[in-house]
């Protein structure tokens, strides 16, 4: 790869130069270590969550007296769960040796999570055994450690697949980048009411916006499009957490 020349900035006006902090010279290195190694495609799709959204803020006054917040999130922890176990070579990473796959058989998932120091990613364990409340709670957990700066390295290993969530923060859609020796990540935008057409007319619909990378080594577009199809099913219809 040809060096990138250094440039003297100061040059063209006022600089201030700021050290990266360990985790950003981590992130650094991961990402373009991942963007260099692996030929990642990215899909798209819209979750119709109308019905997910109803039967989250009918959960409004029970998450009080839990003393849990219930965003979105463990939500799609659950139909990612549930589409990992639908499409096995999502839930694998390619053996050491490039001509093998691992399939896991425990499905640990990772949220992004934006927090003082950079971007950390937490893994909740088991996610397919766990229910929305508890799911719920350990994600709130988790990533108020990880925001506090308290999470141990073990709290960051041994994950499957990766949520990338910036759903609370807007945008239509971007391409996530794999988490290496995963081979995908779900990259979740901001929802918005959209006219959906019904067959006779236009209807008012919660739309939420997902982008998938996966590593085309391992996942071919057609697996892409049956992991996603089911995923968007699931959370369309969230009965379909419990098949
Ligand atoms: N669409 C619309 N609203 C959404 C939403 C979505 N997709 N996702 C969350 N929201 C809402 C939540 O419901 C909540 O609103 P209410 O209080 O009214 O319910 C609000 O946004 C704030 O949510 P939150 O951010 O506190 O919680 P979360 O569970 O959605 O997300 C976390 C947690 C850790 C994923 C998020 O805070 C975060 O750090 N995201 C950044 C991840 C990131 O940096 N990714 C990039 C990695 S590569 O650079």
């Amino acid at each position: 790869i040809p060096p990138m020349p250094a440039v003297d900035f100061s040059k063209f006006g006022e600089i201030e130069t700021k050290t990266m902090s360990k985790i950003q010279k981590l992130t650094a290195f991961n990402m373009h270590r991942n963007w260099l190694h692996i030929p990642a495609v990215t899909q798209f799709d819209d979750a119709d969550i109308t019905d997910l959204e109803a039967f989250r803020k009918s959960l409004k006054a029970e998450g009080e007296k839990r003393g849990i917040k219930l965003t979105p999130l463990p939500f799609l922890l659950k139909a990612a769960a549930a589409a990992l176990a639908a499409e096995p070579k999502f839930n694998s990473s390619l053996g050491a040796d490039g001509e093998s796959v691992v399939y896991k058989k425990y499905c640990h998932i990772g949220i992004a999570a934006d927090t003082p120091i950079g971007l950390l990613v937490p893994v909740i364990k088991d996610v397919d055994k766990k229910g929305l409340w508890e799911l719920a709670e350990e994600a709130n957990a988790v990533i108020k450690k990880a925001r506090d700066g308290k999470l141990s390295p073990s709290e960051m290993q041994g994950g499957c697949f990766t949520i990338s969530s910036l759903g609370a923060m807007g945008g239509k859609g971007f391409t996530p980048i794999v988490n290496a020796p995963e081979v995908a990540i779900l990259g979740v935008s901001k929802a918005e009411m959209k006219p959906v057409w019904n067959g006779k007319d236009f209807e008012p619909r919660n739309m939420l916006p997902l982008s998938l990378s996966y590593d085309h080594r391992v996942i071919n577009g057609a697996d892409c499009g049956r992991f996603f199809t089911y995923l968007v099913s699931v959370l369309s219809d969230v009965r379909r957490m419990l098949l």
